[in-house]
Order: C-alpha cells, then structure tokens, then sequence
C-alpha cells in the first residue's frame, strides 16, 4: 500500500519491486489516498476496510506500507486487519540487512534494526512479547516483559557499539592495505535497480583471468579487471540508493557506501528507460553530495546511461552516437545487451590514464631487470639509448610511484633534465 504522493504510481511500483527483492510474492497492491493523516490508523476508515477485505480475500503473510507508521499505528492497523504490518523503515532495514557485505555495514544495520525495535517496545503490544506468550521467564523480579525486551535490546546496542569502534579502528588499517595495491578503485553506485550488479558481472565475467587475482577474493564486491589499455583496475560494486531514506538508516547506508569514498573514479549507473530516471539522478547526486562528492568537483564522477536496449531505436542511436562523438557526454551503455561497454571501459582508462605522472628515468645498462620492470608498470613515452644506460620517459599512475620511487631512489627524476 501507498500513499497517495505526487507520483504516487511510481512510488507504488517502487515498493512493490522492493518488496520482490527480498524475496517476498506481492498478491495485491494499492494506493491509499490521505487527505489528512487520521493519528490512530494513518489511513481512513473506508480505506482501512477495502485493506481489511483484501487481508481476508488473499491471507497476507505481512502487509507492508510504504510510509512511515509510528508504533501506535502499526499495532492499530495490525489490530484492525489482524495480520502483520511493516512499514517503509522495516522493509528497507530487511533490505539493507541481506545487502550489507562488509562487517560495518552489517553492524549498522543491526544497530538501526534493533534502535527501531526498541522504539517500538513503547506499547504494551509487540511481536517479542506475542512470541514469548507474556510470560517474562526472562525478566528479574518484578521486571516487566517490556523492561525484559528494553533491557536486552539495550545490552547488544551497548555491545554493538563497542564492535563498530573497533572495526572503524581496524577500517584505517585496510584503508592503508588496499592504498599497497597498486589499482585505481572504480566505483559503480545509483539508483537501485539501475543495473550496477548486471553491468559489473558482465564486465567481470569477460574476464576470467582477472577474477583469479588475490584482491578479487577479498570481497565479492569487488574485483581486478582489465581497461582496453591492458592497465588493472579495481572495479567496485555498491549498494543502490533508495529515495526518502528513513533517518535511522542514513548512518547504515553511508557505512555500506564507505569503498566509495576512497574510489579513484566514479561510474553513476542510471536507468534511461525509467520515467523516473531525471528525479533518481537527482537522488543519488545529492546523496553523493552529502558524502562529499561533487559532480565536477575534484573527485571524477561520470555517467552511465544504462538500458539503453528498452529505448525506441531513433533514441538508442543517437545516444549511441553521442558516445563516439562528444567525449564529455554520458556514454550510453546496455549492460545486458553489451551495447556500448567498449567506449566506456575506453573513457574510463582516459580518465584515469590523465592522472599519470610524468617521470624521467636513468637506468645502467646492465640493468635488464629494471627495464623490463618499467615497461610492465608504467606507460613508456620515449626511450634514448646512452652508453651508460637507457633513458626513460615514462607516464605512471598515481598509485604505483611509491613503488617507483622505492625501486629507484635518485634514478628517478620528476622534472626530465637535459639527457
Ligand atoms: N533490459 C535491460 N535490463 C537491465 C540492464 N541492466 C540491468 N537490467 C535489469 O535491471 C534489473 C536490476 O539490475 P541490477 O543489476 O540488479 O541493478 P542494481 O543497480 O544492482 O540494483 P540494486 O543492487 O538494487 O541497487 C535486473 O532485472 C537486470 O536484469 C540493461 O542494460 N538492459
Ligand atoms: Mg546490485
């Protein structure tokens, strides 16, 4: 169920889609029109009897409404259509729940999951005192099954704080691990449903040899690829963006975004076929803004026009066009169809290929092995044969010249001097 919005249709499409992907099989779905919200129920009484009649004609599982309902109205309306009911906050923390791939990410679910549970112990009518019957075996004297529920829930927030310091802690330590590695991160995020998951399995799947590297086992989001111009990047997965986030999981869904931070590019997949697709864009960029990254700011952000195969021929070709023609344009792709993947493994590779460092490199002739080592770790520009040695001019990334540095101290000059 709804409420009615500007775009209510759209919205309603949205839940019902987010409620497939958990798994769950919609068997009804409508809009509810408010024109003020009653305090007890949210919804009107004549709305509240068409849901009651639908419970009973298909015998819901869970009635899931698509707003936030304050605990008095969750236990009304589970009252009046004596089913279970989940509001818009729950829905999205079970989402976020099956989601969250990283140990913080997980923690910070279940810190909001059960902060939300807590205040939901406000009334004497709640699904942990059903499923224990009242009894209150747990309680100490005299304690009551809400004071039981507060007490417990209030022991793991304490515990699960202590566990998100101590992995924010550890987080500082791997963000110097992976600096070692020697790969650009290129992050995919947007709306959900734009075909992040579709279009990084297709890229990594080309390419089996890739996925065999150490790094790529580390997380299942993450994995090496190879740009057309044979350097490795890191390419990184990401949870979507969902509209009207509740406040309690704000902090859960940064902490699932936190590789994005530290991405060295960023590709924002969009769904062109969706009608919604300018107000998503307009989403995601103001989270995005709120993490810190601007569009044209320092950090590099492109973008990624996605589905293009669901487009009307004339549209899909000439957007197509505008891949090869103009260079600042978003690169339309089809992650499923393949269509477009080419330019833009291509533009990314110039992207980060301008961040390269110009270096000039005196090597002594008889070292072979650090000739052949800059040849596989840097772009060779120009090379001059002394007789002391061969002269490099040589583009590295960012990412390798400590490595660089490190192999060759004073051999290795910033600004090329007369040879
Ligand atoms: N026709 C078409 N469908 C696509 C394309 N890319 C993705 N899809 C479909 O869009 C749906 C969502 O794709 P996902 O890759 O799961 O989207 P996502 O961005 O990872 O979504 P979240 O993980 O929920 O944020 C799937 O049904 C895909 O098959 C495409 O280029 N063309
Ligand atoms: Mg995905």
């Amino acid at each position: 169920m709804e409420l009615a919005w500007r775009d209510s249709q759209a919205r309603l499409e949205e839940a019902v889609g987010l409620t497939a992907a958990i798994g769950l099989v919609v068997v009804s779905a409508q809009i509810a029109n408010i024109a003020r919200p009653v305090p007890a129920t949210l919804i009107g009484s004549g709305k509240l009897d068409e849901i009651a009649q639908a419970v009973r004609e298909f015998d819901p599982e869970v009635v899931i409404v698509n707003a936030q309902l304050t605990p008095v109205q969750q236990r009304n309306l589970e009252r009046a259509w004596q089913t279970k009911v989940v509001d818009r906050t729950a829905l999205i923390l079970e989402i976020f729940g099956e989601r969250a791939s990283t140990r913080e990410g997980r923690l910070q679910v279940e810190l909001a999951h059960l902060t939300y549970q807590r205040s939901r112990l406000v009334r004497s009518w709640t699904h942990l005192e059903r499923q224990r019957g009242g009894f209150g075996f747990l309680g100490g004297p005299g304690e009551t099954q809400i004071e039981t529920d507060r007490r417990l829930i209030g022991e793991r927030l304490a515990k699960i704080r202590k566990e998100l310091e101590s992995v924010k802690r550890t987080r500082g330590l791997h963000r110097e691990a992976r600096r070692r590695v020697p790969y650009p991160v290129v992050a995919l995020v947007g709306y959900t449903n734009a075909g992040k998951s579709t279009l990084f399995n297709t890229l990594t799947k080309a390419q089996v040899i890739a996925e065999n590297l150490l790094f790529a086992t580390l997380d299942p989001t993450m994995r090496a690829i190879k740009l057309p111009d044979r350097r490795q990047i890191i390419l990184s997965d990401t949870v979507g963006f969902i509209s009207d986030l509740p406040t309690e999981l704000v902090a859960a869904f940064r902490a699932t975004l936190e590789e994005v931070l530290e991405a060295n590019l960023i590709v924002h997949v969009r769904d062109t076929s969706h009608r919604e697709s300018e107000a998503q864009k307009a989403d995601v960029l103001k989270v995005l803004s709120d993490l810190g990254i601007d569009a044209g700011g320092e950090r590099l952000l492109i973008e990624a026009l996605n589905k293009i195969d669901l487009l009307p021929e004339e549209a899909r070709e000439g957007l197509l066009a505008q891949n090869r023609i103009n260079s600042d344009a978003p690169i339309a792709i089809s992650a499923v169809s393949g269509l477009g993947l080419d330019i833009l493994l291509e533009r990314i590779a110039l992207i980060l290929g301008k961040e390269r460092i110009i270096l000039f490199l005196k090597l002594d002739a008889a070292d072979g092995e650090g000739l052949a080592w800059s040849y596989a770790h840097a772009h060779v520009l120009s090379r001059r044969d002394t007789e002391n040695g061969p002269h490099l001019e040589i583009a590295v990334d960012p990412y390798e010249l400590e490595r660089f540095s490190m192999k060759f101290g004073e051999r290795l000059k910033a600004v090329p001097t007369s040879v």
